[in-house]
C-alpha cells in the first residue's frame, strides 16, 4: 500500500503466515522477544483478508511457504507504482526467495517491469507515498545503490522522491509512519525530530502521535476509511476527528516480528 495511490486499491495480494512463522526475523522493537503464535496469526490474517473482501477488493491469496518464515510480508517484495513494478533485492538475504511467486503473480498485470541490479538493496517497507511524492527510507535494509535505482524508476514515471533516514531502532520507514490519505502523515512524537520529509506540500498535515503508540502510526487508507491496528486510542481518535470511518484489526502476532498493516499486502489496479 505504501506505494499505491489511494485509487489504486482494486486488487490486493496477500499470503498467510507459514507454520514456521515463529522463526520470522525480528528487531524486538515492539516486544520483549516473545515469539508469535501461529494459530493466532492465522486468525488475525483471516480478519485482514475478510476486511478487504468486504471493502470490495479482489483478494489474491498466495500459498504460504514453509521455507520462508517472513513470507506473509509481501509488501517488501515489489514496489508497484501506477501498475509499473520495480522488483527490489531485499535487504535480508533469507527473504529473497519469497519474490519468485510474487513475480509470477504480478508480472502479467504490470505495464512495465524493472529490476533492482546488484549491489542495490531496498525493501518495499522503506517506501511511503504521500500524494505524488515518494519518501524512501534509508534503513538497515536499504542502501544508497538500491535507493538510487528506485529513484531512477520513479523519475521515468515523473515522480519526485526524497530520502529519509530511518533511526537504527526501527526496521523500515513504514514502521514509523503512514499517509492514510494524500493530505495526512502520521508520525510518532520523537520521530518528528528525526524523520525529515523534504518538500512536503503545505497541504499535508503532520499528526504527531505519542511514542507509546508508534506501532499504530502504520495505517491503510481506502477512500474515507482507514484501517488501523487495534489498541491505539490516540491514532483512532485523531482519525475520527478528521471524519474517517475506522476499521480496527488485531495485529499482535505480526507486531512481534516488526510487521505492520501495510507489510501484509501489495495493491494494484
Ligand atoms: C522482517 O524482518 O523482514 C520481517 N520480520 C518484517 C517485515 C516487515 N515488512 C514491512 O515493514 N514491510
Amino acid at each position: 500500500m505504501s506505494t499505491s495511490s489511494h485509487s489504486d486499491k482494486k486488487n490486493i495480494i496477500v499470503r498467510p503466515p507459514p507454520k514456521s512463522f515463529a522463526n520470522a526475523l525480528t528487531t524486538s522493537q515492539f516486544t520483549n522477544g516473545e515469539k508469535p503464535n501461529y494459530e493466532l496469526a492465522i486468525k488475525q490474517h483471516n480478519e485482514y483478508v475478510e476486511t478487504f473482501k468486504k471493502l470490495g477488493l479482489n483478494v489474491i491469496i498466495l500459498e504460504s511457504q514453509e521455507e520462508y518464515p517472513d513470507c506473509c510480508f509481501v509488501e517488501d517484495q515489489a514496489l508497484i507504482v501506477d501498475n509499473h513494478v520495480f522488483f527490489p533485492i531485499t535487504g535480508a538475504p533469507s527473504r529473497r526467495g519469497e519474490q519468485n511467486t510474487i513475480i509470477d503473480t504480478l508480472s502479467p498485470h504490470m505495464k512495465s517491469i524493472h529490476w533492482c541490479q546488484e549491489l542495490g538493496r531496498i525493501d518495499g517497507g522503506d517506501v511511503v507515498r504521500v500524494g505524488d511524492i515518494f519518501y524512501i527510507g534509508k534503513s538497515k535494509r536499504s542502501n544508497d545503490e538500491g535507493i538510487s535505482q528506485f529513484q531512477e524508476f520513479l523519475k521515468k514515471l515523473e515522480f519526485e522522491s526524497y530520502i529519509v533516514n530511518v533511526p537504527d531502532y526501527s526496521l523500515h520507514l513504514t514502521t514509523l509512519c503512514s499517509s492514510p490519505n494524500d493530505n495526512l502523515l502520521l508520525i510518532p512524537e520523537s520521530s518528528k525530530k528525526i524523520l525529515i520529509f523534504p518538500n512536503l506540500p503545505e497541504s499535508v498535515e503532520i499528526i504527531t502521535i505519542p511514542d507509546i503508540e508508534t506501532y499504530g502510526c502504520n495505517t491503510i487508507g481506502i477512500n474515507n476509511k482507514v484501517i488501523i491496528s487495534e489498541g491505539y486510542p490516540t491514532v483512532k481518535q485523531v482519525l475520527i476527528e478528521r471524519e474517517f470511518e475506522i476499521i480496527e484489526l488485531p495485529m499482535s502476532e505480526f507486531r512481534s516480528v516488526d510487521g505492520s498493516l501495510t507489510c501484509l499486502s501489495l495493491f494494484y489496479h
